[in-house]
């Protein structure tokens, strides 16, 4: 029997699973295939070749480094094929050109999966994970985790230096693909959402699967070195797939600003030509921690001169903000207190809130003054649950700055600084909106 028919048994749900001697169980089905697929497996100067078609497929590794190991702690396996002239083929190409039907797509998959497990074998030791991209079609498949156990078994790789990453499919059977993620968890295999942000690699994903990793696309690492807003977005981001209980790592890095960009975001891992580009060898791992270190210097001398910034803007604020405290526990007007403070350029608004959060003044920069905006009305408004109010309240010693937030009286981003203070009628807190450094 082909491994084509083979497949087809399996897919009609036929079992041939037999007892094994030992542990873990390797269906005996599985086993068979794999032995047929190893069969189109050879070595040529130590590099595996599997034969598809007219074709030599073959596999290369790419580094995944972690920040805070500052070292790789995995490889992405990447699959290429070359025809009889010596043209490199690439996967979307592969994988759409080259199977010409569903049974030889899965031989395809199935193929180059052994195929990336018998090349990543020899470096499992330094490598850390095996990251492999399969298709939902792929593993929703009965018998796939067999398949799959099987083929690790013939390389003598432990499970649980697998991670699967899903790619971007749809996948036509949400349930199909929950039970079918179960199987690979069970066998030891972590998950990872691949091209997080295309396609179908989105937060119902996330949601339904509740995967180990999530790879953000490559684009969306693109985009936020070249635009503000999702730069900002950025670290929001990590924290909601962080809270979900994921590891988050970056694909397609090829600077070195956007791998500060991504460090500085939370990201976990990154991954792009910048650490390394898909070979057939690890790079070196002395260069690369080398590499990492010098990242890390650099991440951190810009914090340092951030900090300095941050620190110098701040004592300028905390002068103009106590004058104006001074003035009001004089029973100064706010209009008249808050003149110097009014007269910054970042500031937008000063307001007085009560005991219970209540604002009971306001005075507004002329650019803000005549504003229609119906949310720009905020008088006697509520804002005894944020943030910065709570904190004046808390620590009433010292002068509070918000982190960047969007504010709902004009919708733009600001920062809020707070500060406790006493009158004759009760306790109160000044508060004064900035624009976000
Ligand atoms: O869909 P997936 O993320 O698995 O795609 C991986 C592909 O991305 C590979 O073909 C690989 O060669 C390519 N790749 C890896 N790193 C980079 C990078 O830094 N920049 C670009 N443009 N492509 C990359
Ligand atoms: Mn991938």
């Amino acid at each position: 029997m082909d491994l084509v028919n083979n497949l087809k048994l399996r897919s009609a749900g036929v079992s041939v699973s037999g007892p094994q001697g030992g542990a873990p169980q390797v269906d005996a089905l599985a086993r068979r295939n794999v032995e047929l697929l190893a069969s189109r497996l050879s070595q040529v100067d130590g590099r595996w070749i599997a034969a598809f078609k007219d074709l030599s497929l073959f596999s290369l590794l790419q580094p995944i480094v972690s920040y805070s190991h500052q070292s790789t702690v995995g490889v992405e396996a990447l699959l290429r094929g070359e025809d009889v002239h010596g043209v490199t083929v690439m996967p979307a190409q592969l994988f759409t050109e080259m199977a010409s039907s569903e049974a030889e797509l899965t031989l395809l998959e199935r193929l180059s999966r052994l195929l990336h497990i018998a090349s990543f074998q020899p470096v499992a030791e330094q490598a850390g994970w095996l990251f492999i991209n399969l298709s939902p079609q792929l593993i929703a498949q009965p018998g796939d985790a067999d398949d799959l156990a099987a083929a690790l078994a013939w390389a003598g790789v432990p499970a649980g230096r697998v991670v699967i990453e899903l790619t971007e499919q749809a996948s036509y059977d949400p349930q199909g693909l929950v039970d079918a993620v179960g199987r690979y968890r069970a066998l030891g295999c972590k998950i990872a959402i691949d091209d997080f942000g295309a396609g179908h690699s989105n937060f119902e994903r996330i949601w339904t699967l509740l995967p180990d990793i999530v790879k953000l696309d490559r684009n969306m690492v693109l985009r936020a070195a070249n635009e503000t807003t999702i730069q900002q977005m950025l670290p929001g981001l990590v924290n909601l797939v962080h809270q979900s209980g994921a590891l988050v790592l970056a694909e397609g890095i090829e600077t070195v600003d956007q791998a500060m960009l991504i460090s500085n975001a939370g990201v976990d891992m990154g991954q792009g030509y910048l650490f390394g580009y898909p070979r057939q060898e690890l790079p070196n791992q002395d260069d690369l921690r080398l590499q990492m270190s010098n990242l890390s210097v650099q991440s951190q001398r810009a914090w340092r001169r951030d900090c300095e910034r941050r620190r110098r803007l701040f004592d300028n604020f905390q002068h103009h903000v106590q004058q104006t405290v001074l003035g009001l526990r004089n029973g100064q007007t706010l209009e008249r207190s808050a003149r110097s403070l009014l007269r910054l350029s970042s500031v937008r608004r000063c307001f007085v809130l009560n005991e219970q959060g209540r604002q009971i003044g306001i005075v507004t920069c002329d650019k803000l003054a005549n504003s229609q905006s119906p949310l720009a009305q905020t008088r006697s408004s509520d804002w005894g649950r944020r943030g910065y109010f709570r904190k004046a309240m808390e620590a009433q010693d010292r002068m509070h700055i918000s982190l960047p937030y969007l504010s709902i009286s004009d919708g733009s981003m600001c920062q809020t600084l707070s500060i406790y203070f006493r009158t004759g009628s009760g306790a109160r807190v000044l508060c004064c909106d900035i624009d976000p450094d």
